[in-house]
């Protein structure tokens, strides 16, 4: 995701938080504010192409080789690189923060890569292989030109919430409370039962796998419904957006919800 995206997953997770859960991570994020999830889940995006941050840049993806529309599926043995991806990223990080040994430092970078890879896991496109999760893919977007990804990551939500892409954390701060509604008593309130059923702390790989083949099944119905050749050139500010805006609404809650039972997870281990 964008910025938006991944702020708001941040928000809706503090939603979501018991209290003790809460106070544990602002004490190791050092931020004793509201914002202390919001505030880091951007960070992994920062240092992804600095020379010290290199080591993590394919950590916010998992290449599914699958054959849209005919097939898809993410496949951890066949698609995880051996330099990591996003699932053994998340086993890596969750790893470090449940050892209480570790420097305080490393386990507070542990706590900001598993705030944003919990977001990243579910954009569809970073658990998809084709044309390096859609980057390669040239579209239409209102008339202007962009690529498929960029559509995902970012082009969709905005064009939703209307609105300015410059005050990333306002738009996200009131996406979050709508979706922290539409999930205690609204439009999710029946099917969020089971978003974070069958999370198992002590296999995170499995954990995230279920997370990643359920976002990567909206490459065969809903990213390339027609596969990836019928896409190119296409202007998808139109009917597109209309199908593909409740799956990135749907995306984004579920993602904030689960990175909140993860975390409680974490904290309820550590007390
Ligand atoms: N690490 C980090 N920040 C860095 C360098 C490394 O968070 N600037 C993490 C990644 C690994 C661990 O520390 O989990 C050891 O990294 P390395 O293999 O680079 O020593
Ligand atoms: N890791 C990695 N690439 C790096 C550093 C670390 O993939 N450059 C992963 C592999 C390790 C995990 O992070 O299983 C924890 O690393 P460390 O033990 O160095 O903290
Ligand atoms: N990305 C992805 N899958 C890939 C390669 C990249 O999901 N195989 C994502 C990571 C960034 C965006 O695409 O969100 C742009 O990546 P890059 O700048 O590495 O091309
Ligand atoms: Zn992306
Ligand atoms: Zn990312």
């Amino acid at each position: 995701w964008g910025s938006l995206g991944h702020i708001t997953v941040a928000y809706i997770a503090s939603h979501f938080v018991k209290d003790t859960t809460m106070t544990y991570f602002q004490e190791l994020l050092r931020n004793d504010t509201e914002h202390y999830l919001a505030g880091v889940a951007t960070w992994a995006d920062s240092i992804r192409y600095t020379r010290w941050g290199r080591f993590s840049k394919d950590f916010h993806f998992i290449d599914a080789k699958d054959a849209p529309p005919s097939y898809c599926g993410v496949d951890f043995d066949r698609d995880c690189k051996a330099d990591g991806c996003v699932v053994s990223a998340m086993a890596n990080y969750t790893a470090q923060l449940l050892d209480a040994g570790l420097w305080p430092w490393r386990r507070n970078q542990a706590a900001k890569f598993v705030v944003h890879f919990v977001g990243d896991i579910h954009q569809p496109l970073h658990a998809e292989n084709v044309a390096q999760g859609g980057n390669a893919i040239h579209v239409k977007w209102d008339s202007s030109e962009l690529n498929l990804h960029h559509v995902w990551d970012s082009s969709i939500a905005e064009k939703m919430l209307g609105g300015n892409r410059r005050k990333p954390y306002d738009a996200a701060f009131k996406w979050a409370a709508n979706l922290t509604e539409a999930i205690k008593s609204g439009k999710y309130q029946a099917s969020s039962k089971s978003w974070a059923e069958g999370m198992i702390l002590d296999n995170p790989i499995a954990t995230s796998m279920v997370w990643a083949n359920e976002s990567n099944s909206y490459i065969c119905t809903h990213v390339l419904p027609e596969g990836p050749e019928a896409i190119v050139g296409e202007e998808l500010g139109g009917e597109y957006f209309e199908k593909a805006a409740p799956v990135i609404e749907l995306q984004v809650a579920k993602a904030g919800y689960r990175l909140a039972a993860w975390l409680d997870l974490i904290a309820d281990r550590l007390s």
